[in-house]
């Protein structure tokens, strides 16, 4: 079992104790549990098939939770979740899923309504029931409904970083089988979207038997849906769909192309052949039915006077404007990323001291870091006051000499309160190396009030950066209601700098926010928002979500060198 299916389990149990209405502690503890796995490198499950291995000699797995971890991987079931289960209806759960409903709102549903699905929920909302149960009300109604929309039409996307370790081993699996030649992931997969409707993997073969086979029998595969000569769809575990694809090696190149789309790349690639008189399909690039190319995917665009444009930039955005100018961006690469501005301690919500974040940040090759823990306002995740922010910053310092050859730069992440002022004084932010700002309550307040928030902390002399700037959850939480441009003016103008927070569920901002940010000049960090020593290796999907915004390393802060980063940071700052 994988580390992502894992986490699914402990979130869908902390989802099941929160509506049972349980002690928020033990909630928070499977959240953690869940963020802790999912955050892992190392597969756990081979940890606990290793016998001179223990897993509670992972970071922030203690005892109960390496035995609970030792049976999912074991038996592949939970008793206790299997027992919750059977005590709360599918529906009730469902309906957490659905954006603005949490548990709590949903136990409600539940109680007070008897609700225990979907279609009854819809159907009380539309009587007006929902709007006249107490702490609902008119507004709310609404949002459900347009939530049950919501959720109806979304399919099941899962996080690019859910399908990866799944996708990687079911590419090992077919690269093994006799015969089959190129495999490779396309369509979104390989586009780094931050999340995957469907996995599409393309294979080489010059027979399909043996790699429809191995992918039937596979498993991570629950049910074969239809087989034809070519093409396969499976239903894989993770509850995601699946096509396989297998291909002539003559036309591995073309069905590269044409299966990586995305549909609006391709209408452009497909008009261009015809401007050129020739006509573009899965097959290959043909003139008169003569093959013109199709083996390689470069080989199709050099045949339309193209560079071959990297697969996170095929989105009929700006790609083909830049190609025909010689101006595709040199895109980002995880090795470009020499610091990171965002991560938790111990101190707060964090499952590692100062010391071992360091420590795993230069074993990954970090020249610098900035500990950010939480402010006083999330008291939920320990936030500090500024007595214990300065007693933390001072055990910053000691740490720096017991760690040479990387720079542990005193931070904050600074919550920006929901009547727009900031958690920590200005003479304590005075004093912090690196203040990155954030929104993590009121999410929900009105458009003004959002804006006002940001306003005030980009224009606090204090504020270095915004931090996961909209809040979003992808796919379980739309972030708050902002006017994006209007935020980036302000960034610009007050020479601010924004997050790409790299963690999956969040990748926030955005690609179409970057890509804008880095139009006005605005400086980027990437930063993985650790809490953990193995919260570091979400930086690549940090990274993606840059390259998909086209952004070059130049483009991107924490690309620089310490020293210059420093520089920057203090050319950018306003007098205090
Ligand atoms: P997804 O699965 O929703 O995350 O997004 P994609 O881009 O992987 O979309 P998918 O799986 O429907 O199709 C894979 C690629 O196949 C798509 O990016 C472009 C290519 N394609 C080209 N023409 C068509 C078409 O007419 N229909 C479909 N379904 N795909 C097409
Ligand atoms: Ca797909
Ligand atoms: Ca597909």
């Amino acid at each position: 079992m994988h580390n992502a299916e894992i986490a699914q389990h402990f979130d869908e149990l902390a989802d099941l104790l929160e509506i049972q209405g349980a002690n928020p502690f033990r909630v928070r503890a499977y959240r953690n549990a869940a963020r802790i796995v999912g955050d892992l490198a190392e597969q756990v499950a081979t940890v606990v098939g290793d016998p001179a291995r223990k897993l509670d000699e992972i970071p922030g797995i203690g005892a109960d939770l390496a035995a609970k971890i030792a049976t999912l991987a074991q038996t592949g079931v939970l008793p206790q979740l299997e027992e919750l289960r059977q005590q709360v209806p599918l529906g009730v759960l469902q309906m957490t899923r659905i954006p603005g409903l949490g548990p709590k709102k949903a136990a409600a549903l539940h109680k007070e309504l008897g609700l225990t699905t979907l279609e009854q929920l819809r159907a009380a909302c539309e009587a007006g029931q929902v709007a006249a149960l107490k702490g609902f009300g008119k507004k709310t109604q609404q949002a459900i409904l347009e939530g049950l929309e919501q959720v109806a039409t979304a399919g099941q996307r899962l996080l690019l970083a859910e399908v990866e370790p799944v996708a990687l081993e079911l590419v090992a699996a077919l690269r093994e089988v006799p015969g089959v030649g190129q495999v490779e992931p396309a369509g979104s997969f390989r586009r780094r979207r931050e999340s995957v409707g469907d996995l599409d993997i393309l294979v080489t073969a010059d027979n399909s038997a043996d790699a429809m086979q191995t992918l039937a029998d596979h498993p991570r595969v629950t049910q074969v849906l239809s087989r034809g000569e070519t093409k396969m769809r499976v239903r894989l575990k993770i509850g995601l769909e699946m096509d396989l694809r297998v291909v002539p090696k003559e036309s591995y190149g073309a069905a590269l192309q044409y299966f990586t789309g995305s549909k609006d790349h391709n209408i452009v690639m497909r008009r261009r052949a015809i401007e050129r008189g020739l006509k573009l399909n899965e097959y290959g690039l043909f003139r008169d039915d003569q093959p013109v190319a199709g083996e390689t995917e470069a080989g199709v665009y050099a045949a339309l006077d193209l560079p071959c444009i990297p697969p996170e930039l095929r989105e009929g955005r700006h790609e083909f404007e830049w190609a025909e100018a010689g101006r595709l961006p040199r895109l980002i690469e995880p090795g470009d990323v020499q610091g990171d501005l965002h991560m938790h301690t111990t101190a707060s919500d964090g499952a590692a001291s100062i010391r071992e974040m360091a420590e795993a940040a230069l074993a990954r090759g970090l020249k610098y870091i900035a500990i950010t823990d939480h402010s006083q306002r999330v008291s939920m995740a320990n936030g500090l006051d500024a007595t214990r922010l300065r007693a933390h910053w001072r055990e910053i310092e000691r740490v720096r000499a017991e760690v040479p050859g990387i720079e542990i730069w005193k931070g904050i992440e600074c919550d920006i309160l929901e009547d727009a002022t900031l958690d920590l004084a200005d003479d304590v932010l005075a004093e912090a190396d690196w203040v990155v700002a954030v929104l993590h309550y009121g999410l929900k307040q009105p458009r003004e009030q959002i804006m006002q928030r940001l306003r005030n902390a980009i224009r606090s002399p204090h504020v270095d950066a915004i931090g996961h700037l909209t809040g979003r959850m992808i796919g379980r939480r739309p972030g708050a209601d902002m006017d994006v441009e209007a935020v980036l003016q302000e960034l610009a103008r007050e020479g601010k700098m924004l997050e790409i927070n790299a963690h999956p569920s969040r990748l926030d901002v955005d690609d179409i926010t970057a890509a804008r940010a880095k139009e006005l000049g605005i400086p980027l960090v990437i930063n993985t928002d650790s809490h953990a020593v193995t919260g570091f290796d979400v930086l690549q999907y940090g990274v993606h979500q840059a390259r998909r915004a086209g952004l070059e390393a130049a483009d991107v802060a924490n690309t620089l060198a310490p020293d210059a980063f420093r520089q920057l940071l203090q050319r950018r700052r306003p007098p205090r």
